[in-house]
C-alpha cells in the first residue's frame, strides 16, 4: 500500500518542474543554450576569428565605440530611470568608455538600490533557469564582449548589453519588482507558460517602450544597448501598441533584425499591475511568496 501511494505521489510531483527554493540552489540553474554558436554559425562575427572564440582577452576594441555612441543617444531616447541610474553608475561604479566595471562593484551598487545582484554566467541560459534567478533578484550576467568587427551589434547578450542595458534599469525599485514578478511567475510553470513569459520578457525588459510626459522613451535593455534599434524603435517605422500582457505573451518576435512591433507602457507601476493580473491567471497547484530575509521561496497551497 505504501508503495502505491508513493508512486502516485511521485507521478504527481514529476509533472511539476523542479525549481530553486532558496538562493543557493541557483547554482543548479546553469543550463546553457547554444542559439548562436561562433563555431558553427557562418553569420556570427566571431566565426573566422580563432582567438575570439578561444576568449583570448581582447582589450576591448569594441567597448569605447559602443559606449560613446550609446551615451550620446540616451538623453533623447532613454527613459528617466535609466538616465538617472546611468549617471550614478558613472559617478560611483567605474562606468566610462575606457573601463569595463567589475561585477562585484555593480552588485554592490544594485544591492543598495533594489536588492538586486548580478552573478556571472558563461552564455545564454535556458529561459527557465534565467527567469528563476530573477525570482531571487539575481541577474545572470555574461562577461564576454562582442566581436570588435561589429561594435553596433551582438547576436547574443554580451557585457555591453548587460551593463548598459539591464543594470541601470535594475536600479529602479518598480522595475526591479516587475522583473522579480516575472521570475516568481515562472517557478514550476509548464514549458508552454515559460515560453509565454519569456516572450513577455522580450517585449518589456528587452524591447519595452514607456510614456514619460507624453513622450515615448525606451526602457528595454535590447534597445538601450543597440544604437541602431534604439533609433528605429522611436522612429515612425515600427508599429507601437499599448502594453497588454496577454497580447505581448504571444506576439511573434524577431531576434535577427529590428522588431516591427513594440509595446508601450503608461508607467512601470501600470506595467507591474497588468503583469500581476496576468500572473495570477497562470494555473499552478500552489502560489509562491518570496521571503526577503532568508532569500527563499515559500509555497502556499491554493485554496
Ligand atoms: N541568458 N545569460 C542570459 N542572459 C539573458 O539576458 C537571457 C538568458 N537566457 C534567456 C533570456 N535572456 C531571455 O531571452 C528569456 O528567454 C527569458
Ligand atoms: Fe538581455
Amino acid at each position: 500500500i505504501k508503495r502505491v501511494s508513493e508512486d502516485v505521489r511521485s507521478t504527481k510531483e514529476d509533472k511539476l518542474h523542479w525549481f530553486p527554493r532558496k538562493i543557493s540552489e541557483l547554482d543548479k540553474c546553469h543550463h546553457l543554450v547554444t542559439k548562436f554558436d561562433p563555431d558553427l554559425d557562418l553569420d556570427h562575427p566571431g566565426y573566422s576569428d580563432q582567438a575570439y572564440r578561444q576568449h583570448v582577452p581582447n582589450i576591448c576594441a569594441a567597448q569605447k565605440e559602443v559606449y560613446t555612441t550609446l551615451k550620446s543617444l540616451y538623453p533623447t531616447h532613454a527613459c528617466k530611470e535609466h538616465l538617472e541610474a546611468f549617471y550614478l553608475l558613472e559617478k560611483f561604479c567605474g562606468y566610462n568608455e575606457n573601463n569595463i566595471p567589475q561585477l562585484e562593484d555593480v552588485s554592490r551598487f544594485l544591492k543598495e538600490r533594489t536588492g538586486f545582484q548580478v552573478r556571472p554566467v558563461a552564455g545564454l541560459l535556458s529561459a527557465r533557469d534565467f527567469l528563476a534567478s530573477l525570482a531571487f533578484r539575481v541577474f545572470q550576467c555574461t562577461q564576454y564582449i562582442r566581436h570588435a568587427s561589429s561594435p553596433m551589434h551582438s547576436p547574443e547578450p554580451d557585457c555591453c548589453h548587460e551593463l548598459l542595458g539591464h543594470v541601470p534599469m535594475l536600479a529602479d525599485k518598480t522595475f526591479a519588482q516587475f522583473s522579480q514578478d516575472i521570475g516568481l511567475a515562472s517557478l514550476g510553470a509548464t514549458d508552454e507558460e515559460i515560453e509565454k513569459l519569456s516572450t513577455l520578457y522580450w517585449f518589456t525588459v528587452e524591447f519595452g517602450l514607456c510614456k514619460q510626459n507624453g513622450i515615448i522613451k525606451a526602457y528595454g535593455a535590447g534597445l538601450l544597448s543597440s544604437y541602431g534599434e534604439l533609433i528605429h524603435s522611436l522612429s515612425d517605422e515600427p508599429e507601437v501598441r499599448d502594453f497588454d500582457p496577454d497580447a505581448a505573451a504571444v506576439q511573434p518576435y524577431q531576434d535577427q533584425s529590428y522588431q516591427p512591433v513594440y509595446f508601450v507602457s503608461e508607467s512601470f507601476s501600470d506595467a507591474k499591475t497588468k503583469l500581476r493580473s496576468y500572473a495570477a491567471r497562470i494555473r499552478r497547484p500552489f502560489s509562491v511568496k518570496y521571503d526577503p530575509y532568508t532569500h527563499s521561496i515559500e509555497l502556499l497551497d491554493n485554496p
